[in-house]
């Protein structure tokens, strides 16, 4: 019988992690979830398992907390991985540099930036030989926009270290990609805005905003090139978003 693929997906109890999940359990690969909402992780391992009849193991861990990630990396059910995905990442508030809370800035370079780190540290090791990592990157990270300060930096930090990535494990055959969406409709702005829907939908007002499936769908396509071939960076952007601050909206 054939080995199944193995991926570890960050991120997978909502939004991009969660299509992400579900288009490589309908391609056959063998999943590990993670992220910190434990029932929504087992919700989504059963749906996953019995719909594609694949393995799904769940981790349920903080990627802020690199004890808990480092044990999580020690499971012994872990065994080799051939794609890692560092999705799990989100942004908290809007607000200038001169006005800025702290505890939202450090929320969000310890999850986007020291998370994705800790995350890569303890599960690199478990890459084979010519597997694959993708890296959720944003526009965030190649643009500034006003309020976008320390997500933006966080974000500009993943570009970095996916091009490190790239060249550290190049020794071992390994392909490392980034994707970076613009405005997508998920979880991404309620946290943001700290669970006030109104103004987290008003993100998303008069605009055909990316759906997560986009995001996965691009995951499809860069796990599916060739051996020979490495998606080094993707930009993708709602049609009416022309830069991270500039969109055309419909008024309604
Ligand atoms: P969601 O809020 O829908 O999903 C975020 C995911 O990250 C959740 O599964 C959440 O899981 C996980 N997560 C957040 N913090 C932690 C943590 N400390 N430890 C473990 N897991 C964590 O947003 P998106 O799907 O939109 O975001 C996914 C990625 O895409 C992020 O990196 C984001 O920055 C990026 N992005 C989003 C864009 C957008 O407009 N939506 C555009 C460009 C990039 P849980 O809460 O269960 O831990
Ligand atoms: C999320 C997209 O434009 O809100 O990374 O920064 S944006």
């Amino acid at each position: 019988m054939e080995k199944r693929m193995k991926a570890l997906v960050t991120g997978a109890t909502s939004g991009f992690g969660k299509a992400i999940a579900e288009n490589l359990a309908k391609n056959n690969y063998d999943l590990i979830l993670c992220g910190r909402r434990t029932a929504r992780l087992e919700e989504l391992a059963n749906a996953l398992s019995l719909g594609y009849n694949i393995h799904c193991q769940t981790l349920s861990f903080d990627v802020r907390d690199k004890t808990a990630v480092e044990s999580a990396s020690k499971s012994v059910s872990i065994g080799e991985l051939d794609v890692l995905i560092n999705n799990a990442g989100l942004a908290v508030g809007l607000s200038t540099i001169d006005k800025g809370e702290i505890d939202d800035w450090e929320r969000m370079l310890d999850t986007n930036v020291k998370g994705l780190l800790y995350v890569s540290r303890f599960f690199l090791p478990s890459l084979k030989r010519g597997g694959q990592v993708i890296n959720i990157g944003s526009i965030a990270g190649k643009e500034v926009y006003p309020g976008g300060n320390v997500y933006c930096a966080s974000k500009h930090a993943v570009d970095a270290l996916s091009k490190a990535m790239r060249i550290e494990l190049l020794e071992r055959d390994i392909k490392v990609s980034q994707i970076c969406p613009g405005m997508a409709e998920t979880e991404f702005s309620l946290v943001r805005f700290k669970g006030d829907e109104a103004r987290a939908n008003s993100v998303y007002k008069g605009i055909d905003a990316l759906m997560a499936v986009d995001i996965a769908e691009a995951v499809d396509f860069i796990l599916s090139r060739p051996k020979h071939v490495c998606i080094n960076d993707l930009i993708i952007m709602p049609s009416a978003q022309a830069s991270a601050a500039i969109s055309k909206r419909r008024s309604e």
